[in-house]
């Protein structure tokens, strides 16, 4: 601290010696701002830069487990650079056989359910179990806040201290298609370097869980008792895409309430078609602060993936869910294409103006728009 002498608190003048401590000459202000040579000598044309990895470097790293160079790679994939992205995409490929090993499980719920308190309660219990976690988010919200599940590092203090758990914030850009396949690239990735559980929080109030449910094997859904399903905003559609309900929060006075809830949820289960043919979607409870039920969910989703994978239902959900993922990215990369084509883009503005004045019909706008588009396509490889 080297705050001038007219700022220094009245105890800290002169040295104060009623004071355990002492005030010591700190750096100037423009320390900071100092760039890092390699050594004095070579000041004026070398700043010290984190070495340039080859993709086989990123490779070797994800495979020895390097947390910093998988930490590396996740910025690649996030990265708004067509360099980057390829790079990423080289990466993932040549990683393609180590992946896929891990158990992936969502977890859903209203902001507030106690979904990062749950992870980080299930999170210990499953490094205690010798498991290694991923835990990551995909919050359509943190493009504003910086992803949630920064903040709540706080709330997965001793999950975010333990080497054999790593913890990724939601990237923070892009729209939630975007976002939703960087998660799902970041997951891979994590598989690779040897996470055998992958943890996706979300919350549940939009499209975000549908994302979540497309890519993970189990799919939790967190719900408090004493809340009707209006107050947390629990449409229908979300329950159908649960594999088992958690009413979290069941300590304390919340116990009973909790318990009553679960028989509710158990009634209402028997009307909704579970998503998965072999599988009895149950309601159960616990609490996230005490860890009581904790293990016995993570048994429910043991027998989960016991049941599924012995019926195959595992396998056809993971391979129904990499063809969607495929053919969505089509979608993307088409449209992409499109409205990246610079005839495309200088027609469009016409275009518009003639529809707004009725000069043709959309039908006949889109078939001239398509005319252009096609005269000349894209290179792949281009597209920004
Ligand atoms: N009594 C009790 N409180 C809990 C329990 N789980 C979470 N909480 C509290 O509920 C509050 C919200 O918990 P979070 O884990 O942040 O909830 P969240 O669902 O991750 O919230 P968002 O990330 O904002 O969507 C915190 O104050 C927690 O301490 C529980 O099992 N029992
Ligand atoms: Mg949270």
């Amino acid at each position: 601290m080297n705050r001038p002498s007219k700022t220094l608190p009245e105890w800290g003048k002169n040295n104060c010696k009623a004071y355990s401590s002492r005030i010591i000459p700190g750096v100037s202000d423009s320390y900071d701002k100092k760039p890092i040579y390699k050594s004095e000598r070579d000041s004026k044309k070398k700043y010290i830069s984190r070495k340039q990895l080859s993709v086989d470097d990123y490779i070797q790293g994800i495979l020895n487990q390097d947390r910093a160079i998988l930490g590396r790679a996740i910025t690649l994939i996030e990265s708004q650079s067509f360099q980057h992205r390829n790079m990423a995409q080289k990466i993932l490929n040549q990683l393609a056989p180590q992946i896929g090993q891990s158990i992936r499980v969502g977890i859903t719920g209203v902001p507030g359910v106690g979904k990062s308190t749950f992870i980080e309660s299930l999170g210990c219990t499953l490094l205690e179990k010798g498991h290694r976690v991923a835990v990551l988010a995909v919050d359509p919200s943190s493009s504003l806040t910086g992803g949630s599940i920064l903040g709540d590092k706080t709330r997965m203090e001793k999950l975010s201290r333990d080497r054999r758990c790593f913890i990724r914030p939601s990237p923070s850009s892009g729209t939630l298609g975007g976002v939703a396949q960087k998660t799902r690239e970041t997951m891979m990735i994590c598989e690779a370097a040897g996470f055998d559980v992958i943890l996706i929080e979300t919350v549940g109030v939009g499209q975000s869980e549908i994302s979540v449910r497309s890519m993970v094997d189990f799919f939790l859904l967190l719900m408090l008792a004493n809340a009707g399903d209006e107050l947390q905003g629990i449409k229908k559609g979300i329950m159908e895409m649960a594999d088992a309900i958690l009413i979290n929060k069941a300590d304390g006075d919340n116990k009973t309430r909790s318990e009553s809830a679960k028989n509710e949820f158990e009634r209402a289960l028997h009307y909704i078609q579970p998503t998965t043919s072999d599988w009895r979607v149950h309601a159960y409870t616990c609490s996230s602060m005490t860890g009581e039920g904790i293990p016995e969910i993570w048994d429910i989703v043991k027998s989960y993936c016991h049941t599924t994978k012995a019926s195959g239902t595992f396998f056809e959900k993971r391979k129904k869910q990499s063809l969607e993922w495929f053919y969505s990215l089509i979608e993307d990369q088409l449209k992409n294409m499109f409205y990246h084509h610079p005839d495309v883009k200088s027609k469009l503005p016409q275009i518009e103006q003639d529809l707004s004045e009725c000069r043709y019909t959309p039908y006949h706008a889109v078939s001239q728009v398509m005319k252009t588009y096609q005269s000349q396509p894209l290179d792949f490889d281009n597209i920004p």
